[in-house]
This record gives structure tokens, sequence and C-alpha cells, in this order.
């Protein structure tokens, strides 16, 4: 290959790179609406569709899958992280635990590779950029545990209220549902992610798009991996006995909108608020919860993170040094009872022979 090849080739490769985690009840159409998104299947069915067997699905991990997308000529890395799903009436801690815990550790990860002193070429980002939280098109209002859930990862992630399945719902259920909900996150203050604009700041169009997409909220999905032959163009969508449901028109689902936002005219924004302001925002609270427990707080922020890891280390030294410590102690009690044994054996032996020349001596006697 010529150097000019090569040069292009990696140019070819670099894209941005993006994160979407995808939570909620099973069954509500996750893994369909990310076969949609990326026009493939990226996910099987095999796990989390079933509610009544949500309980089971806390063995399963959660693992990102990463595809590459091309989006008006740029390429998207896009990564997918697919969560156990929970179930209604059972005890849902165990998922939730996993799924902040995950967020949390890709902070985590990140804190620890910018202290380090020398930088590992390999280092992956995985930090999540938005999250779906899909809510079952019950036509209710929130439930308990949604308001819950979401409350938990909003401070962690940029949280996207949507309906899974809208199809299921008439357009004036859909109407007052969505309502509904929006005045359940306003009441229970859940700081989703609300498409920000600055009206003295922002452009007219930013300004105008960003109220329409706020206004959209909850995003109404409907998800197909089939595509129909309608008047001669293949589309995707679900056929009923009283008409179809067209997953990109809009007059029928929040899709193509939602897939514009997040791959496109919001994928940068999402980005700069994880970094710039969630992050950032974790990274407070943890460095200055380890500073505060154990040093003062008098440190530049570098200094901080630096400090952080360095004292995790030293926990993790005295960790250990305690284990092997007790593990000591363990092997010499051990020998202890063994030598106690050992002397008991013996004198019983003493005195099984005592009394087995006594015997005889008796024996002897009579
Ligand atoms: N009506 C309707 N059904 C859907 C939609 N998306 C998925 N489904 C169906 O709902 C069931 C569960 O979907 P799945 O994507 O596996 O849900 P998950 O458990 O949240 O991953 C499947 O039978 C899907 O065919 C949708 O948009 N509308
Ligand atoms: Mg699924």
């Amino acid at each position: 290959m010529s150097f000019a090849g090569r040069r292009r080739g990696n140019k070819a490769k670099k894209g941005v790179q993006f994160t979407v985690m995808v939570v909620g009840t099973s069954g509500t159409g996750r893994t369909t609406f990310v076969n949609t998104l990326c026009e493939s299947e990226v996910l099987s069915h095999k796990i989390c569709d079933d509610p009544a067997s949500a309980h089971t699905e806390e063995g399963i991990r959660i693992k990102p899958v990463t595809i590459d997308l091309d989006e008006d000529g740029v390429r998207i890395a896009l990564t997918i992280v697919d969560t156990p799903g929970f179930g209604e009436n059972i005890n849902n801690e165990f998922a939730f635990q996993e799924i902040v815990g995950y967020l949390e550790r890709q902070y985590d990860d990140i804190l620890a590779e910018e202290s380090r002193i020398k930088r590992n070429p390999r280092f992956r980002d995985n930090r999540v950029h938005a999250l779906l939280y899909f809510i079952p098109p019950t036509g209710h209002a929130l439930r308990e545990m949604d308001i819950e859930l979401m409350r938990r990862l909003s401070p962690r992630v940029n949280v996207i209220p949507v309906i899974g399945k809208a199809d299921t719902l008439t357009p004036s259920e859909l109407k007052g549902f969505k309502k509904r909900i929006m005045q359940d996150i306003e009441h229970y203050d859940i700081p989703v992610y609300n498409f920000p604009y600055d009206v003295e700041e922002d452009d007219e169009e930013t300004i105008q798009d960003n109220s329409e997409l706020r206004a959209m909220m909850p995003f109404a999905v409907i998800g197909s991996e089939e595509e129909v032959d309608l008047d001669g163009q293949l589309v995707r969508a679900r056929i009923y006995p009283w008409g179809v449901a067209e997953v990109d028109n809009p007059k029928h689902s929040d899709f193509s909108r939602l897939r514009s936002a997040l791959l496109n005219s919001h994928l940068a924004d999402l980005k700069s608020l994880t970094h710039d302001v969630l992050y950032e925002t974790y990274r407070t609270e943890k460095l200055s919860r380890t500073v505060h427990t154990e040093h003062d707080s008098s440190l530049l922020p570098e200094e901080l993170a630096t400090q952080g890891v360095r004292l995790k280390e030293e926990q993790l030294r005295k960790e250990e040094e305690k284990l092997r410590e007790s593990e000591l102690r363990m092997q010499r009690q051990i020998n202890e009872k063994k030598q106690e044994l050992l002397a008991k054996e013996e004198s019983l032996r003493n005195l099984e022979s005592r009394l087995a020349a006594q015997g005889s001596q008796s024996e002897f006697r009579d």
C-alpha cells in the first residue's frame, strides 16, 4: 500500500464515537428499537423478551456492542449497551445497581487513566452519552419504579425518556400519556436531558429545533425489523388488520426525529454534557469524598485526581496486607491445632499402652 493510500485509510477510519444505553422493563421493545436504529440485527431477541422471566436475567452481564454507521457522510462508531430488563412485582434492586454501577465504573476508568503518568495507548473511553429509558405503553402515568430509577440515573447520564411500542396506543391516548409523564418528571424534579437551549446565546434555528424536540418528549417510538411494500416502496413498519404503523413516518412515531437528534444534531451536545457536567460532577464528588475523609482539601484538581488514585492504591495495599496477615494468623492457628492434636494422639497412645499393661497385670493376678 502506498503512503498516500495509508493516510487516506487512516483518515477514513477516524470518525466519532458515541455510546447509547437502553434501559427498561422487559418486553418494551428495546431490542427491536436498537435493531431498527442500526438497521441490522445488532442484538438478539433470545434474552430480555419475556417480563415473566425477567428475574432470571440477573446473570446477564451488561455487554456493549459496537457497530459502524455512516450518518450523512460522517462515520460513527456507535456502541449500544443493552441492560438486563426488569420485571413488575419483583425486586429490581439488583438490576438497578448493575446499571448505575456500570455507568460509574466507566467514569472510574477515565479518572484512573487521567491520573496515570504514562497513558495507556489502548485505553477505551466507554462512557455512556445517552440513556434511552423505555416506558411501557400503559397509557396511565409513570410507575414508581420508573420514577425511582430515572431519578437515580439522571445525575450520571443524559436520560432521554421514550415510550416503547407506541403503536399500541391511539393518538389521543398517546397525547394524554405523554403529558402525564412530563408532569411526573417535573413534579419529581427528575433532571432528564431536555434539549437545553439559551434564548440569549443560541441562534434562531437551534432554539426552534430544541423547543420542538422538548415538546415531543417523551419520544413515542415504533420499532420493526421488517420491511413492508407500501405502494412499491419498502418501508419499515408493523402491519395490522386496520392499517400500517410506519417507523419513519413522523405522523406515526417520533422515531426519525429521535434518531437524527441522537446521531446527528445533538450528538456533540450529549457528548460534551457527559464530559463537562456529568463526569465532572462525579469526579468532584468522588475525589472530595476520598480527600475529606483522609486529608485536607487545599489541592488543585489535578493533584486531587492523583491523590484520589494514590489513596485508592494505598487502601488496596492496606487491604491486601490485612488479608495476608489474617491468612498467616489462620495458618498459625491451624499449625497450633495440629500440634495439639498430635500431642493428644501421643498421650492417648501412652494411655492405651498403660491400660494394656495394667490389663495384662490384673489378668496375671486373677
Ligand atoms: N406493537 C409493537 N410491538 C413491538 C414493537 N417493538 C417490539 N415489539 C414486540 O414486542 C416484543 C418484545 O420486543 P423486544 O424488542 O424483544 O423487547 P425487549 O425485551 O425490551 O428487548 C416482541 O414481540 C416485539 O416484536 C413496537 O414498536 N410495536
Ligand atoms: Mg431485549
